[in-house]
């Protein structure tokens, strides 16, 4: 029987990689981890153990393993690459010494580790159209730095330990329940809350920039089969291209539109997001995660926004 720990689990994904994790291997399995002021609320607090579990603390990650006899940790501790930018001794701190943390943990305790990679961790140099699994990877953002850095220590912890580390390079995702914060994609989030309240967008990203999007249920699916895969079959471990769909902000704006034909849209490029944007692929080639783990999304945009604008309606009219 798998137990759980999903450090930064009130988080974007957090939140509902834990609830899914729950349906699949039992509400007491998986431990949601929080930190002090974004305590988890309702279903997610209600329906299985919670703890406190600073990743920037060793000490208290080891607790919490010992206690609830974990073998599988989830680690979502990071800050998002806009935010990044103004705080990047922070991003390192949580980023990269909480890595070092979850992974001596990992390491006396015999846990596996999923810490999550990046599109970000690519960067200007690195071939934009079907991005290769393994390629250049030089970013210029402190986000793109730490992701790096975090494939290359999960990479080390495997071959000189032999901790089970894998992971993925998560594209900006989108979701109907807890918004992202600080992330160079929020766009492709923010927009749909803008239709639904029928107000009019202002895109901070400019017209005609590619960036890999994918919907919720594919990322927490992504994330669960791999560390169920067959590690025999595994030859990349850290980190594998995953993809499902890719668009510029007319395209989705087009798609909202077919439900929505009211909907304004107009464009104010943020100078940041739009660099970050410009660095990272227009879509990547996910070809090695489908062949060494049998990877297959179920979202296509079409699909997504059909799905996303009936969510949120029926959410922001109080309708579960
Ligand atoms: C961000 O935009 O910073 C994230 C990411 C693509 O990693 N959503």
């Amino acid at each position: 029987m798998k137990n759980i720990l999903v450090i930064g689990a009130t988080g974007q994904i957090g939140s509902e990689l834990t609830m899914e994790l729950r349906k699949r291997y039992g509400n007491a399995q998986v431990v949601c981890g929080y930190i002090n002021g974004a305590e988890p609320k309702g279903e997610l607090k209600e329906s299985g153990p919670s703890a406190i579990v600073d990743v920037t603390d060793g000490n208290a990650i080891e607790e919490v393993v010992r206690t609830y006899r974990i073998d599988t940790i989830y680690n979502l501790a990071a800050l998002l690459s806009v935010v990044a930018e103004s705080k990047p001794r922070l991003a390192w701190k949580i980023g990269i010494d909480g890595l070092w943390n979850v992974l001596e943990v990992a390491r006396s305790r015999g846990c596996a580790v999923f810490t999550p990679s990046s599109i970000g961790s690519f960067g200007p140099e690195t071939p934009h159209v079907m991005t290769p699994q393994d390629t250049i990877q030089r970013p210029r953002t402190m986000y793109g730095v730490t992701k790096v850095t975090t494939e290359l220590l999960n990479d080390y912890y495997h071959t000189k330990y032999g901790v089970d580390t894998r992971s993925v390079r998560f594209p900006g995702i989108i979701s109907n329940v807890t918004l992202p914060g600080g992330g160079t994609t929020d766009y492709a989030v923010d927009i749909y809350y803008a239709a639904v309240r029928g107000e009019r967008f202002v895109c901070p990203i400019q017209e005609g920039t590619l960036m890999d999007m994918m919907y919720m249920p594919d990322a927490l699916n992504a994330s669960i089969q791999l560390m169920e895969a067959d590690s025999q079959r595994l030859v990349h471990r850290n980190a594998f291209n995953i993809a499902s769909m890719s668009f510029a902000p007319e395209t989705i704006y087009g798609e909202i539109r077919k439900h929505l034909p009211d909907f304004e849209m107009v464009y104010e490029v943020d100078p940041l997001k739009q660099a970050i944007a410009e660095s990272w692929p227009d879509c990547m080639d996910d070809s090695c995660a489908r062949n060494e783990w049998d990877w297959k999304p179920q979202y296509d945009l079409e699909s997504m926004t059909k799905d996303m604008l009936e969510k949120l309606t029926a959410r922001l009219k109080g309708v579960k």
